[in-house]
């Protein structure tokens, strides 16, 4: 990094970190927002717990004197001027949370972010370019699908208008809640263009902590496809109806739901599949269910695979619909390909950490993320710290204080480089 290139006041040429007491205090205090007894979040997009979330963080941005502004399908960008004009070097994540939602997804990204911005005030470095913190409207996709909508629709992977008319699981649509919330923002979608991109997140899987790492350099993101499947059955008496009369919606969603297991399993390598939502109707003990509604959440980091996975799932639930003589139905609820980070970055991510004698290790994220959406529009990469016990979506979703503290360092060491 070239100081003589950053308005850098003498008694600032040491290193840079950031306070992560501040931190820690900040990831408490939006925690406390949509705060569940079990001691986890849950800010689903655009509900009131999402607008409280939002407002703080607002409030934050404001606090640093960073320039904020709502794009139409409720984006929020931060800006922190730099010597010179120009595109910005982003960081951000989300703060919309699962129902079963950790203190650590999406809002670690966004509040080192604001990490980064408050280090660099306190030391009055002023970096080249501008900064940009953002955080993306519903990254999550467990409200609305797809997932990644807001930095998908930033990035212009999706219409706006396709987005605002989006119904979500409870039959709002996307348009109506974020006006409800007061996140209609003015601002033109995809503004401003990124020069780089660079997310901090916890890697949500096992693989960090298990190998004994503190920082994951992403390679990418492994491809996404999520499927509804709509079965029409006759509901019935369950104890009159003989077997071999029964058109049992409950019956093919069940097999549908057990063979995406055994297909993963089967599959073998990066290959995973998931029935996390599955509702039956009339959902009484004794009737036999006349519809069912589900969800497989199929991934792979080979998009080959990936197809392969999906064709075979589909001939099977086609097949098992038909042989119990119920109506099928499926839809797409998101489908991307795999996605490769910029490998220059990648690389800086690794010697940052070895410079600062963090142990590194590349690997591909599991997870979708805003990141994957950015790399269609700029070199973009990401930070993991570890998950303990792997585990996220889950209230015990856990990261110690010294691998925040390490990721957020990384982050801003990244950042400083890529706006000089
Ligand atoms: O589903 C995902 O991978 C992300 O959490 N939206
Ligand atoms: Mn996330
Ligand atoms: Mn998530």
């Amino acid at each position: 990094m070239n100081c003589q290139l950053m308005s850098v006041p003498k008694e600032t040429t040491q290193p840079l970190y950031i306070d992560e007491r501040r931190l820690q205090d900040r990831l408490r205090s939006l925690a406390e927002i949509g705060a569940t007894p079990d001691g986890g979040v849950c800010r689903l997009a655009l509900t009131d717990a999402d607008k409280n979330g939002r407002d703080l963080v607002v409030r934050w941005m404001r606090e640093l004197g960073l320039d904020v502004s709502i794009d139409a399908i409720g984006n929020v960008i931060a800006i922190r001027r730099g010597l010179e004009a120009g595109l910005p070097v982003m960081t951000g994540s989300h703060i919309d949370t699962v129902r079963t939602g950790g203190h650590y997804d999406g809002n670690l990204g966004v509040l080192a972010g604001l990490e980064v911005i408050a280090s660099l005030n306190d030391r009055a470095v002023v970096t080249r370019r501008p900064l940009a913190v953002a955080f993306f409207t519903n990254e999550e996709g467990a409200r609305f699908q797809p997932d990644m909508m807001g930095s998908l629709v930033y990035v212009g992977g999706m219409p706006l208008e396709q987005a605002l008319a989006t119904r979500g699981i409870d039959a709002c649509t996307i348009g109506e809640e974020l006006a409800r919330i007061g996140y209609a923002g003015s601002k033109r979608v995809g503004m401003p263009a990124v020069h780089a991109y660079v997310e901090l997140h916890v890697e949500q899987g096992p693989v960090l902590e298990a190998e004994g790492f503190v920082i994951g350099a992403v390679e990418g993101v492994q491809g996404i496809s999520w499927t509804e499947f709509g079965i029409n059955g006759q509901s019935n008496h369950a104890g009159t109806t003989p077997m071999r009369l029964r058109r049992d919606a409950g019956y093919v969603a069940a097999e549908i739901a057990t063979f995406a297991r055994r297909l993963a399993r089967e599959m073998g390598g990066n290959q995973v599949a998931t029935v996390g939502s599955l509702s039956l109707s009339p959902n009484l003990v004794n009737v036999i269910a006349n519809r069912a509604t589900m969800t497989v959440d199929l991934r792979n980091t080979d998009e080959q695979a990936l197809r392969e996975a999906e064709e075979r799932l589909f001939a099977f639930a086609r097949d098992t619909a038909a042989a119990e003589g119920v109506e099928l139905t499926q839809r797409s609820l998101a489908r991307f390909a795999p996605v490769d980070f910029a490998p220059e970055l990648v690389q800086r991510i690794e010697a940052i950490a070895r410079d600062m004698d963090l142990p590194v290790r590349r690997l591909p994220s599991g997870a979708g993320h805003d990141a994957q959406m950015l790399a269609r529009i700029c070199p973009a990469c990401m930070i993991f710290v570890p998950s303990a016990g792997g585990i996220s979506h889950n209230v015990k979703e856990y990261t110690a204080p010294a691998d925040l503290r390490a990721g957020a360092n990384v982050l801003l060491r990244l950042m400083l480089e890529l706006a000089e």
